[in-house]
């Protein structure tokens, strides 16, 4: 059930951009700086940071992606663990500062296997995370360095991101289940 509209495509695009702006400012520039976007809406927002990147520090930003899913376990029925569906990663890894992005941070599983899926490829310099939408209940001491918004939610809440690669629209919404 249609809650609310939490982001629309401007809200989106502005959130985007400062998330860009952030991430050259902490790293004091873009040097060793690789992106991975978790599949499936992490890659768009990848692409997307990337680009901004290079309107603006006329650099171009490495962009690998990683694919995550989950996992039911037989015994356990009702628990899900987010696996590494692809460990290969098509970007060079070692040494670099690796940058997460995903499109939304709940319980912290998927990012906690991408950085399994990262280490399985090469020793990074370093890994950061990029959120659009922190909902919160994190289950690990995993959090984001580069939030788009953060919403706090119920669990029984879901966020539906919309963007236009994935789903030609621009949204960010919420819904009760
Ligand atoms: P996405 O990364 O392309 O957005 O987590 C796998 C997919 O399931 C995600 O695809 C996400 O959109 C979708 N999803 C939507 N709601 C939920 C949710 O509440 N929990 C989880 N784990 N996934 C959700
Ligand atoms: P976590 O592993 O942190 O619990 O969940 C993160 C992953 O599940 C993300 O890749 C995200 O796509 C998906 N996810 C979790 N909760 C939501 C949600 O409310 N909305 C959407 N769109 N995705 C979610
Ligand atoms: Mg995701």
């Amino acid at each position: 059930n249609f809650k609310s509209n939490l982001l629309d495509e401007m809200a989106i695009k502005r959130a985007i951009a400062r998330i860009s702006h952030e991430i050259v400012e902490k790293n004091k520039g873009v040097d060793d700086i690789v992106l991975i976007g978790i599949k499936r809406r992490g890659m768009p927002l990848a692409e997307r940071i990337a680009e901004n990147i290079r309107s603006f520090e006329d650099t171009e930003v490495p962009v690998g992606s990683v694919d995550i899913t989950f996992y039911r376990d037989d015994l356990e029925q009702s628990y899900e663990m987010p696996m590494i569906k692809d460990a290969a990663i098509d970007v060079q890894i070692k040494g670099k500062k690796v940058i997460l992005v995903d499109d939304v941070i709940f319980t912290g599983r998927t990012v906690r296997a991408a950085i399994d899926a990262v280490f399985s490829n090469g020793r990074p310099q370093s890994i950061q995370l990029a959120v659009l939408i922190d909902r919160g209940h994190r289950e690990l001491p995993i959090r984001a360095d580069y939030v788009g918004k953060n919403i706090p939610t119920s669990r029984q809440e879901l966020i539906q991101v919309e963007l236009m690669e994935t789903d030609g629209n621009e949204a960010v919404k919420l819904y009760e289940l």
